[in-house]
């Protein structure tokens, strides 16, 4: 006999069979302790990622080699911070504030993708964050868009869309590299040298080493495997790679017929852990940058909050206009 309260046991039942049709899940419905913090988890995860993500390419706004290009990448950073704000919001939608989560994240108590713990050292890298970062995020994402939390894959599908702009105009700027001055070809050939084994960690550890996948995907929140959306990834870019007349320095990669995918190789799982614990070689930089950023928005806030309040005094309707 279940030792769950009578709707507790009618909210699990109502839930199973959501589940089990592959619906939606909204934030008003029951949902298990479990699927609540898994969802708060990840979805703060990736709202962090964004976020803090913006550095390493504004770093090159004011470097950018163009007005144009100037402008595209003012443009990207731009969304991946509105990015951070849909995904803050459908965070809170399962009930935690956003205050609370921004909190974890600048005590160190909430993770962030490893990628972002790389620095952009050419104008090159600019345009491998964008081909393969944004590539590797679309490939995660675009099967988010069908994640049973309705706020989370609503969320993604305006994502994904201006990831694709992203991952173009980064594919773009290593193509004039690569098809201009031999200098220009290997500056593009170093940057995915550098950014190839990290964008393969941004599907996380590998599936034996995954202690959320199983549990997520009978949620259906995730739809596939780590190794299955980086093998997918994989995949995608090797052709993409042959179209720029570059290549990835991976001696195992190779077409396995029998597969009907590629090879690749091994990759190095002791950085990911110590990037992940902090020890990567900008994440003290980029954790410094977020809390000065932080206090340096305080006047935002406590603006935007004076501004509520005295709206609430002479017309509470004004708020929502
Ligand atoms: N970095 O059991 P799993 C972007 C952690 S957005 C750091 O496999 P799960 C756009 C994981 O949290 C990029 N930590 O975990 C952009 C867990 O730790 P916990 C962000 C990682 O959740 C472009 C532990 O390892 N995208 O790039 C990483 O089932 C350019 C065990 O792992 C998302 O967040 C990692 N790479 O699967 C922005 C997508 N991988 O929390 C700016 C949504 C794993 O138990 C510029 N998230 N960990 O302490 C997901 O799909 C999943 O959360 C995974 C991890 C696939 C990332």
């Amino acid at each position: 006999m279940s030792s769950l309260p009578v709707d507790d046991v009618q909210g699990q039942q109502y839930f199973d069979k959501i589940i089990a049709e592959d619906s939606r899940i909204e934030p008003s419905d029951w949902m298990p302790a479990g699927y609540r913090k898994t969802l708060t988890r990840q979805v703060s995860q990736h709202a962090h990622s964004e976020i803090i993500g913006m550095q390493p390419e504004a770093n090159w706004i004011t470097r950018a080699p163009s007005l144009k290009r100037k402008a595209i990448l003012m443009a990207k950073v731009q969304d991946e911070a509105g990015h951070g704000l849909y995904l803050y919001s459908a965070a809170e939608t399962l009930g935690t504030s956003r205050d609370e989560l921004v909190d974890q994240l600048l005590v160190g108590r909430a993770k962030y993708s490893s990628i972002f713990n790389y620095p952009a050292r050419t104008w090159a890298d600019i345009g491998a964050i964008g081909w393969l970062v944004d590539g590797a995020a679309i490939a995660n994402q675009v099967p988010l868009c069908r994640a049973s939390y309705g706020p989370y894959a609503r969320s993604m599908v305006r994502i994904c869309k201006e990831e694709s702009f992203h991952q173009r105009q980064g594919w773009e700027i290593l193509y004039e590299l690569s098809h201009g001055t031999p200098a220009q070809k290997q500056m593009a050939q170093e940057a995915i040298n550098r950014f190839y084994g990290p964008a393969l960690q941004m599907f996380g550890p590998p599936d034996a080493d995954s202690p959320n996948s199983q549990q997520s995907m009978a949620w259906n929140i995730k739809r596939f495997t780590n190794d299955e959306l980086r093998q997918r990834f994989v995949d995608m870019i090797v052709p993409q790679a042959e179209a720029l007349g570059l290549h990835f320095e991976d001696p195992d990669l190779k077409w396995n017929e029998g597969r009907g995918h590629y090879d690749y190789g091994e990759l190095d799982w002791d950085e990911f852990k110590s990037v992940i614990a902090g020890e990567g070689p900008c994440n003290v930089q980029r954790m410094q940058r977020r809390r000065q950023a932080f206090e340096e928005g305080a006047w935002v806030r406590e603006a935007a909050a004076a501004y509520a309040e005295k709206c609430e005094r002479i017309d509470p309707n004004l708020i929502s206009a």
